[in-house]
């Protein structure tokens, strides 16, 4: 990209704009989804000031403690969700959200309802938080496709049924990255405009990368699959270069940095954790689309992540997604394993 000629652009492809681009290609689309996805960038762009005003604000704190004045104040995760609650329920566009922030699915009320739920993670990698470090906010979002009553059910489907996914990364610059279904695009929020530009169209991972993202920590407890490809990743037979390791411990930080460099991100299950640590609806799934989307692949040890079916709405899974050949290496591995 030339960065010189950026600074100078005129003909700013806004996210609304890109979207509203996407929904003409569909006569018989009304705007539904350029309306929710309006409020999902809200909410993104209330939390990314939030999160960079944390320390002045003392938003930082445990939810229910009381600043000097006597108010309330609320700790950032807790924020965030109420933000994206309330700009999801005011969209008229959805019936059912789920959020990692509360244990039961929210039913809107009938006169407010429309055709779309949306699960989400409003700040992922909380305990980030207090050191400054990127967090993030994952969704994605199914249609409903009826007009009964809504119930759990209609986000209990496999993740290839999902219309759109995304994250928001609260970073050294907050970037909103999005796959409607037609490849990956990232637009990084200009602080000056209030607007996400498009910097980043049609994101492809790279087929293999250098690089592996896993919390190692856990190791004395991974399966075999695991632990031999790690230990290729640093010890690798066929002369290729050992992989560098890098762990944020930030879901939407490492795959963001996946998806653009390349290489694999794991988190796998353990003897501790059975089903890895991940919860399918709002992380698994949405960055399963996203990598798909741009060239990836997502597995879960036994099958492709978005074939998963979940039967609870925070049910986990565990997950191993990245480049194609590097998720194909640990696929080979779990087959092998399999087999015996
Ligand atoms: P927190 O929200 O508790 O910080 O968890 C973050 C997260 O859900 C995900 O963003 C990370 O990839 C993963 O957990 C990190 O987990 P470990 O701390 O076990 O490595």
């Amino acid at each position: 990209m030339d960065h010189e000629a950026d600074a100078y652009r005129t003909d700013l492809m806004t996210i609304t704009r890109f979207v509203l681009n996407e929904q003409s290609k569909y006569p018989e689309s009304r705007g539904d989804f350029t309306i929710l996805l309006s409020n999902i960038v809200l909410g993104c762009k209330f939390v990314c000031s939030a999160v960079n005003k944390a320390g002045l604000a003392k938003l930082i704190g445990l939810a229910g403690e009381t600043n000097i004045q006597g108010e309330e104040q609320k700790k950032l995760d807790v924020l965030s969700n109420d933000v994206f609650i309330k700009a999801l329920v005011s969209s008229g566009r959805t019936s059912v959200l789920v959020s990692e922030e509360d244990e039961e699915a929210t039913f809107v009320e009938s006169s407010k309802r429309g055709k779309y739920c949306v699960v989400f993670d409003p700040l992922d990698g909380s305990s980030n938080i207090d050191c400054g470090v990127s967090i993030g906010t994952i969704f994605g979002i199914y249609t409903m496709n009826h007009s009964d009553e809504p119930s759990t059910e209609d986000v209990l489907k496999p993740g290839n049924e999902m219309v759109a996914a995304g994250y928001c990364m609260y970073g050294s610059s907050c970037m909103l990255v999005l796959s409607t279904g037609t490849g990956v695009h990232g637009f990084t929020l200009d602080p000056s405009l209030g607007e996400f530009i498009l910097t980043h169209p049609d994101i492809k991972i790279p087929n293999k990368g250098n690089i592996y993202s896993v919390n190692e920590g856990n190791a004395q407890n991974w399966d075999g699959p695991t632990t031999k490809y790690v230990e290729r990743c640093k010890y690798p037979k066929d002369g290729s270069p050992a992989k560098s390791l890098r762990y944020v411990g930030s879901m939407v930080a490492d795959v963001h940095r996946t998806l653009l460099y390349g290489g694999i991100f794991l988190y796998p299950a353990d003897k501790k954790s059975p089903n890895g640590k991940l919860r399918v609806l709002y992380e698994v799934f949405p960055m399963a689309f996203l990598m798909e989307q741009a060239g990836g692949q997502a597995f879960t040890g036994k099958k492709r992540a978005l074939d998963l079916v979940p039967e609870k709405i925070h049910e986990r899974s565990p997950i191993f997604l990245g480049s194609y050949d590097d998720v194909e290496e640990i696929k080979a591995l779990y087959a092998a394993e399999e087999k015996n």
